[in-house]
C-alpha cells in the first residue's frame, strides 16, 4: 500500500493552506470541532456544535535521544536492549522454526500503520504510524540506567529467560560492557524477596540520592553528545505511598521531605523529581502512585512531562477492546475475573501483598469510563463484579498465563460468558511499549500549541495523557476524564498527530461508497 521509506524520512507532503513546512518546523491550523451539551431545568437537552481553531507547531529535527531505564537490568530493560542491538545490526537468529529476524512488533510507532487517505480510485492508503510526523527512531536510541542489582546487562538477559539462546549469544560481547547505575534502594517499598539483587545501591539520604540521580542524567546526556534523555521506570513495583498532607501534598512540601528524609517517599518519586528538576521527561511504567500529588505540581510548575502508570500490555489491553466492544454492542458485562500467574521476577515481587495491592489497583480500575457510557446498561454507580488475581509461578518464567472470564446480561435475561486464555512471553509485550512511550514523549516535547486567546505558542499540560493507550491507569491532569478504551486512546494520539499536519481527523464514514 504505501512505499517503504528510509526511517525518519518524510514520507508525505500536505497540500494545504492549513498547513506550512518551515526549514525548522511542520505549522498548521486545526480547527477542532465538538459539541457543547446543556440541560434545561425542565430536562430538555440542546447540543451546540463548536469550534475552536487551534495551531501547532512541529520541530522537524529530530535530535540524539538518550533513554534512560530505572531497572535496566530486569526482564524488560534487558530484553528491550538487546533488542535494539539485534535490530541495529540487524542479527538473526535460528530457533526450532527456523532463522528468525529482529523486529519491532508490538510497537505501536515502529510496526502499525495509519491511514493517509484514499488513492483517486477509492482505496485507501496507509503509512507506518512513525512516518506521520517526525519521530526519534529506536535504533538511534542511546540506552542507559540504573538497577538495584549489578549484574551486567548480559548477565541480566541471561537471567531474565526470555529471548533465544542463539539470539543471546550474538548480543552477548556488546551486551557484557553496559553496567546499571547503583540505584536508590528503601527496602520498605517493594518486596522482601528482592533484597538478595539489591547489591548495587546508592548509600546516603535522599538528598543524596536526589542529587546523584540529576547528576547521574546530567553526565549521560554530556557523555553521549545527547540533546534530550527520557527517563523511564521499569523497576520493580512499589507500595503506594501514602499522601499525607505536609508530606507529599505539594511541590515544596515534598522537595522538603526529600531533604528531610522523610521515610513516606518512594525511590521512584525521587527519581521523578529529580528528572523533573533536570528538565527531562518522566514515565512511569510501574502502577504504584510515584506521581504524588507534590510531584505532579511540580511537573506543572517546571512544565515537564510525566506520564504513567503502569505499562498496558496483555491482559489488560485485550480487556478495554472486549468491555468496549460488550458494551457498545448493548451487552451488559456483569462479572469480569481476571486471573494470571506468571514466574519472572516481576511475578515475585507482586507475591508480597503491598505489591500486589498496587498491581490490583490499576488493573481494577480499567472499564469504568466504557460502564459510565451507557446508562441504558449500568444504573448510577453500578459496575460489574471486577476481580484480580495475580500468583507466582515460578515454572512458567517469563511465559505469562491470563485466563479471563467475561459473564455478560444479554436479550432478556440472558448470560453470555466469555473465557479466554492467553499465554504469552510478558516482555516481550512489554518491552516494545517503552519503546513507543519514550518516543511519542519525545516526540511532544516538540509539539507545541496556540489558540486565539494566547499570546505565544505553549506545550501541551504536563501530564502526557496522550499516552493512555499504552497504560493501564492513566494519568490525566486534575479534573479531566481518564480514557480506558484503547481504540479511543488510539485515535486520540492519531488524530492530535494528523491535526499537527494539517489532516482532519480519521473517520470511517466512507461517504464516497456509500452515496450515488
Ligand atoms: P523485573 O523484576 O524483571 O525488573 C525490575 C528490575 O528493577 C530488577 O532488575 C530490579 O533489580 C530493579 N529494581 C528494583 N528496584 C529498583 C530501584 N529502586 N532502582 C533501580 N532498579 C530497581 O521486572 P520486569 O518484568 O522487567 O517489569 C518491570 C516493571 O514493569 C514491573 O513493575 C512490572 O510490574 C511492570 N510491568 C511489566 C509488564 C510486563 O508485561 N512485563 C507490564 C506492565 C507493567
Ligand atoms: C502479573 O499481572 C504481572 C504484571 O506485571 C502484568 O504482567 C503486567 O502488569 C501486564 O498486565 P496486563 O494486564 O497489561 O497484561
Amino acid at each position: 500500500q504505501f512505499e517503504a521509506s528510509a526511517p525518519g524520512a518524510e514520507s508525505f507532503r500536505v497540500q494545504s493552506d492549513k498547513v506550512a513546512y518551515t526549514d525548522s518546523h511542520i505549522e498548521s491550523t486545526y480547527v477542532y470541532r465538538d459539541s457543547k451539551v446543556t440541560k434545561a431545568a425542565n430536562g430538555k437537552i440542546t447540543v451546540l456544535p463548536t469550534e475552536k481553531v487551534y495551531s501547532f507547531r512541529t520541530e522537524r529535527a529530530v535530535p540524539r535521544v538518550g533513554l534512560m531505564m530505572v531497572g535496566w537490568g530486569g526482564n524488560n530493560g534487558s530484553t528491550l536492549t538487546a533488542s535494539i542491538i539485534a535490530n541495529r545490526r540487524n542479527i538473526c537468529w535460528r530457533t526450532k522454526e527456523g532463522v528468525q529476524t529482529p523486529n519491532y512488533y508490538g510497537s505501536v510507532t515502529q510496526a502499525s500503520t495509519l491511514k493517509l487517505g484514499v488513492d483517486e480510485k477509492g482505496q485507501d492508503v496507509f503509512i507506518p504510524f512513525s512516518n506521520i510526523l517526525p519521530m526519534v527512531q529506536p535504533n538511534d536510541l542511546v540506552l542507559g540506567g540504573w538497577d538495584i542489582s549489578k549484574l551486567n546487562l548480559a548477565e541480566s538477559m541471561e537471567r531474565a529467560k526470555v529471548l533465544e539462546y542463539d539470539l543471546q549469544r550474538q548480543v552477548k560481547d556488546e551486551m557484557e560492557a553496559l553496567q546499571p547505575l547503583p540505584s536508590i534502594y528503601y527496602p520498605d517499598y517493594i518486596a522482601a524477596n528482592q533484597s538478595d539483587r539489591a547489591d548495587n545501591v546508592l548509600k546516603g539520604n535522599k538528598q543524596d540520592n536526589l542529587e546523584q540521580i540529576r547528576k547521574d542524567i546530567r553526565d549521560f546526556k554530556a557523555k553521549n553528545s545527547l540533546d534530550k534523555v527520557i527517563v523511564l521506570w521499569t523497576a520493580n513495583t512499589e507500595r503506594f505511598s501514602a499522601i499525607i498532607p505536609g508530606v507529599n501534598d505539594t511541590a515544596n512540601n515534598l522537595l522538603k521531605s526529600i531533604r528531610e528524609g522523610h521515610d513516606e517517599v518512594a525511590p521512584s518519586t525521587v527519581f521523578a523529581v529529580a528528572s523533573v528538576l533536570e528538565g527531562t521527561p518522566f514515565v512511569n511504567g510501574s502502577p504504584q502512585n510515584t506521581f504524588v500529588p507534590g510531584a505532579v505540581e511540580l511537573a506543572e510548575r517546571q512544565k515537564v512531562y510525566i506520564g504513567g502508570d503502569d505499562f498496558k500490555s496483555g491482559q489488560t489491553k485485550f480487556k478495554s477492546v472486549m468491555v468496549d466492544f460488550l458494551v457498545s454492542a448493548g451487552i451488559k458485562p456483569i462479572g469480569i475475573t481476571s486471573y494470571n500467574h506468571l514466574g519472572n521476577n516481576d511475578g515475585k515481587n507482586l507475591s508480597a501483598p503491598q505489591q500486589f495491592r498496587s498491581k490490583e489497583i490499576s488493573k481494577s480500575n480499567v472499564v469504568d469510563d466504557m460502564v459510565a457510557s451507557n446508562p441504558i446498561l449500568y444504573k448510577k454507580n453500578e459496575h460489574p463484579d471486577h476481580i484480580v488475581v495475580i500468583k507466582y509461578c515460578p515454572a512458567v518464567g517469563d511465559s505469562k498465563r491470563a485466563l479471563d472470564e467475561y459473564v455478560s446480561e444479554i436479550f432478556m435475561g440472558g448470560r453470555n460468558t466469555i473465557s479466554t486464555y492467553n499465554v504469552c512471553e510478558d516482555s516481550l509485550l512489554a518491552s516494545p511499549l517503552i519503546l513507543d512511550l519514550a518516543i511519542i514523549t519525545e516526540l511532544m516535547t516538540r509539539i507545541q500549541y496556540k489558540t486565539d486567546d494566547m499570546a505565544d505558542y505553549a506545550p501541551f499540560h504536563s501530564v502526557l495523557s496522550v499516552l493512555s493507550y499504552m497504560l493501564k491507569a492513566p494519568m490525566v491532569p486534575a479534573g479531566t476524564p481518564v480514557v480506558n478504551a484503547l481504540s479511543k486512546q488510539r485515535a486520540a494520539m492519531e488524530n492530535i498527530f494528523r491535526a499537527c499536519v494539517g489532516l482532519p481527523p480519521q473517520n470511517d464514514m466512507m461517504l464516497e461508497h456509500r452515496a450515488f
